[in-house]
């Protein structure tokens, strides 16, 4: 990786991982791309490059995989899971379409592409525990739906045109610095900020639902320890099964409580998240991503309930 261009920087994901990048490889080789509407800010707009990147359009990610000699794109254009649901085809358009408008500027100037499938990918007929790396994947949301299709096309385009492509599956990603918008999963970075704020949390999610997470430290180690794998120890491409701790709401609301004794959660079940939360893994198996690229997170849910607590306690004043 000596140019990159990370699509969809802004994001709550993109806007850490640019960073990382920058740190990394030099503020100047990482191109921030966002769509307008979502302009970068702060630190984020002052140290390195930043360009209107909409996925939707190919001769615009063309442009500017020219402009500055890009070999490789992280591509993080998605809606989440919940918004997916209320706006269907266009979680595909961006999804999907994105995605092929990438592959082909990929195949064009030979850029390496990473693009992140989830938990998401699965469905109710997935095994639920110890969910494997190859199993069945028959979602039932537009956002699994769009998912599937993404590994599928990123494989695709390995295979037949040798586009070095390569994900990995996230679990709910839990950070302190942009929020997540509309995914199932957010309750576990929202009960963080209520616990902080010292109001009651009103969690989302049924008791005992259990889902995989993974603090954002972890997360950007894997997308960037995964492109910079050696490719001839990867069995599997498109996409690795990560995962770095399992729990339910109430294991996350004791874990908060140690360090917040008067903390109080109380449940209002959204019926859709529940429906989505019940039709995805329980717990992954990521032994794979551990055998071939050395996947091994550093959080586990005592060490990032510190840490978040403490960044967000500075972030909100408290
Ligand atoms: C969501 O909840 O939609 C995402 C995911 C698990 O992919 N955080």
């Amino acid at each position: 990786m000596k140019h990159v261009l990370v699509i969809g920087a802004t994001g709550q994901i993109g806007s850490e991982l640019t960073m990382e990048l920058r740190k990394r490889y030099g503020n100047e080789n990482i191109v921030a791309g966002y769509i307008t509407g979502a302009e970068p800010k702060g630190e984020l707009k002052e140290s390195g490059p930043s360009e209107i990147v909409d996925v939707t359009n190919k001769d615009m990610i063309a442009a500017v995989v020219k402009k500055y000699q890009i070999d490789t794109i992280y591509n993080l254009a998605a809606l989440l899971s919940v918004v997916a649901e209320a706006k269907p085809q266009l979680a595909w358009k961006i999804g999907v379409d994105g995605l092929w408008n990438v592959l082909e500027v990929a195949r064009e100037y030979k850029c390496a592409v990473f693009t992140p499938s989830s938990i998401g990918s699965f469905g109710p007929t997935t095994p639920h525990v110890q969910t494997p790396q190859d199993t069945i994947q028959r979602p039932l949301t537009m956002y699994g739906v769009s998912k599937v299709s993404t590994e599928m096309l990123s494989d695709y385009y390995y295979t037949k045109y040798g586009v070095d492509t390569r994900a990995v599956r996230f679990p709910g990603i839990i950070s302190n610095v942009t929020p997540p918008g509309g995914g199932t999963t957010d309750y576990a970075v929202d009960i963080y900020y209520s616990a902080v704020k010292g109001e009651k949390f009103v969690c989302p999610i049924g008791e005992g639902t259990l889902m995989d997470m993974m603090y954002m430290p972890d997360a950007l180690d894997a997308a960037i320890k995964l492109m910079e794998a050696d490719p001839t120890k990867l069995v599997h491409r498109n996409a690795f099964n990560v995962t770095a701790m399992s729990f339910a709401p109430e294991t996350i609301y004791q874990a908060i409580k140690k360090y917040v004794p008067d903390f109080e959660m109380v449940y209002e079940v959204d019926p859709l998240k529940q429906s989505i939360a019940n039709s995805w893994p329980d717990s992954l198996d990521d032994s794979c991503a551990r055998s071939e690229w050395g996947w091994n997170p550093k959080y586990d849910l005592d060490k990032m309930t510190v840490d978040m607590l403490e960044k967000l306690r500075v972030k909100l004043g408290k």
